[in-house]
């Protein structure tokens, strides 16, 4: 898979992509990161990028001459895709979609924003990896290429567990446990080391269901609510709220009120 990058701050994209998992697959051969510098597309002795806004206001907006100047050089994968706040929800099902393709190119916003010739007739796709505003789609970057690239095939080995985590059935990972079993006084659950692998499966499933339903309920409206099997799931494992003592939740099945 080739990703390739276009930013103002390569070292710290190259930083990201030579670092841990992404890195090791890159030195194998199975991502091809080609990180691109937009001061390269420049010839005044500023190697400026940016200019002040047309109609005024605050802060800088990126210039469309270096950008273009570097896809039509380098010719880099599409979908060209601009990390904005604006963008759509980067996602699992993103990551997913671009991991099955041949590559793609992202383009590193900073200042306020790009001149909107080069979104007009360049981009092809905007993502946001968040609601929240970061000084640059560096790190941004970063994590697209760590979430996409992960599924690339070799990348993290021969994992079953790619399928086995959080958001694999749209609900949230269920605790793990390893040894000792009992730190500090803090043990394991009992039914993890019962060897009645049948029941751990449906405990982390019940565990996993009422995470999802106390920290992320947009998760379980958007599967389609509780099923009945789910429901006597979390019944089983006294995690449906209505069993037993009060663990200090005031409702575990409502959110906050308004
Ligand atoms: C950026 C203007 C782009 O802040 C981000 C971002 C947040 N979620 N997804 C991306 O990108 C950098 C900053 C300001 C445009």
């Amino acid at each position: 898979m080739r990703i390739d990058v276009l930013t103002i701050l390569p070292e710290v994209v190259e930083a990201m992509a030579a670092a841990s998992l992404i890195g090791k697959a890159r030195d194998e051969g199975l991502l091809d990161i080609r990180v691109h510098d937009l001061r390269a597309a420049t010839s005044d002795v500023h190697r400026t990028v940016d200019d002040s806004p047309f109609g005024g206001g605050a802060g800088m907006v990126l210039k469309p001459e270096p950008v273009f100047d570097t896809v039509e050089r380098h010719r880099p994968p599409r979908p060209l895709i601009y990390l904005t706040p604006a963008g759509r929800p980067f996602d699992q099902a993103e990551a997913r979609r671009l991991a099955d393709g041949a590559g793609f190119t992202l383009l590193c916003g900073r200042y306020e924003g790009i001149d909107q010739r080069i979104r007009d007739h360049l981009v092809d796709e905007e993502l946001s990896i968040g609601d929240y505003v970061l000084a640059g789609g560096e790190v941004a970057a970063g994590v697209v290429i760590e979430a996409v690239g992960r599924l690339v095939p070799g990348v993290l080995g021969n994992r079953a567990s790619i399928d086995d985590e959080s958001f694999s059935d749209g609900l949230l990972e269920y605790p793990h446990y390893t040894r000792p079993a009992d730190f500090r006084g803090w043990t394991v659950p009992d039914v993890l080391r019962s060897g009645d692998h049948a029941r751990v499966r449906r405990w982390r499933r019940a565990m996993s269901l009422r995470r999802t339903i106390d920290v992320r309920p947009d998760l379980i409206e958007a599967r389609g609510g509780i099923g009945p099997d789910d429901r006597a799931l979390l019944e089983e494992f006294e995690l449906d709220g209505r069993s037993g003592p009060s663990d200090g939740r005031p409702d575990a099945d409502l959110g906050p009120t308004r």
